[in-house]
């Protein structure tokens, strides 16, 4: 057996957490000979729920759980982390503005940036899933300076796999047929799920379907993912959020397939004209474990203008929390 990977998981008595912990130990992320060490992470009044969740875990018996430990501290979480799942965030309540939340969970991700930074391995990944997940890992990243861009990225993949879930539905194939998709800008509404680049069965995907249901359908259907399924379920994603991140933190540690690319959400380097310093999706490729902006795409009015909407938005959320950075 390989030396076990220690694993910290924040929000761990939460929905997403609810998934994501037990395909974690059933070797979901790194196959079943990797061992891991669970370091879950909650607020103090939920943990007599994560009690009951670790209870769970050790009734799977499964034989890759080396250990368990829970904690209300990110210092005592984050010590010695390889991977961390930075999912707890603090749900907008009853008269909240989109300003207060912000401003609540940047002091969060503030906190557990210092954090990250005295304790954790220095080769961590950080994968970023509360929300305002983009905003609130460029907190996390600018709290840390003696990690770096290269330890953090937010969550992209679950508008990633809709976009590529819903394209491979439309052209009756099955989602291994569809390569390069791309994901601009942030998590919320005003992202940019993009066709002009993906590829079915090697072709380009804007061939094979009308330009009409391209912008008129595919676009907001994407967006709009999230708010369908609260609508349908009554409570937001989790299994599927769950899966994303897992498959996030899978291609960061594992690469991408040669000859495709992913969408991450990854610390802007001015790429395609999109300012510096934001947490921004791209399409990336990973090799040996280095994350790299695909470039030189050609991008279109039609693309820039969308692009440029997104950037904006996080701009607007980058400048309600400077302070904090
Ligand atoms: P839940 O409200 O079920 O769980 C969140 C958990 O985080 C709670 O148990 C809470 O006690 C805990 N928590 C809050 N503050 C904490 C802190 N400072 N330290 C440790 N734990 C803390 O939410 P859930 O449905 O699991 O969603 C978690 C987050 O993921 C939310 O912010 C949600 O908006 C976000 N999402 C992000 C997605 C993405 O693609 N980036 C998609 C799914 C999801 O909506």
């Amino acid at each position: 057996m390989k030396t076990p990977v220690h694993i910290a998981v924040s929000g761990a008595a939460g929905q997403i957490s609810y998934s994501l912990l037990f395909r974690l130990v059933a070797g979901d992320l790194f196959g079943p000979e990797q061992p891991i060490i669970l370091h879950l992470l909650e607020v103090s009044q939920a943990m007599h729920v994560l009690d009951g969740v670790v209870m769970e875990l050790q009734d799977c018996a499964s034989p890759l759980l080396y250990r368990i430990e829970t904690t209300d501290d990110p210092r005592t979480a984050f010590k010695n982390a390889d991977y961390v799942f930075l999912v707890g965030a603090r749900p907008r309540g009853p008269g909240m503005e989109r300003k207060d939340l912000l401003e609540v969970n940047a002091e969060i991700f503030s906190v557990q940036g210092k954090a990250l930074n005295e304790v954790a391995s220095r080769k961590v990944k950080v994968l970023v899933t509360g929300n305002p997940a983009n905003t609130n890992a460029l907190i996390a990243l600018k709290n840390a300076p003696e990690l770096g861009p290269e330890n953090f990225s937010s969550m992209s993949r679950l508008d990633h796999n809709r976009a590529v879930s819903l394209l491979a539905e439309k052209c009756g194939v099955l989602t291994t047929d569809v390569k390069n998709m791309t994901v601009w800008g942030n998590h919320s509404t005003t992202q940019y799920p993009d066709l002009h680049h993906a590829k079915v069965k090697g072709q380009d995907a804007l061939s094979l379907v009308e330009r009409d249901w391209f912008v008129d359908e595919f676009i907001s259907t994407v967006q709009q993912r999230g708010a369908t399924v609260i609508k349908a379920r009554g409570l937001s994603s989790a299994a599927s959020a769950a899966n994303a991140a897992i498959d996030q933190m899978r291609t960061w540690a594992l690469d991408t397939p040669e000859g495709d690319w992913v969408s991450m959400g990854v610390l802007s380097d001015g790429s395609y004209a999109i300012e510096r310093d934001l947490m921004y999706s791209f399409p990336v490729t990973v090799i040996n474990g280095e994350v790299s902006i695909v470039k030189g795409l050609d991008i279109s009015e039609f693309s820039m203008q969308r692009m440029k909407l997104s950037e904006a938005e996080l701009k607007d959320e980058r400048d309600a929390i400077r302070h904090l950075l």
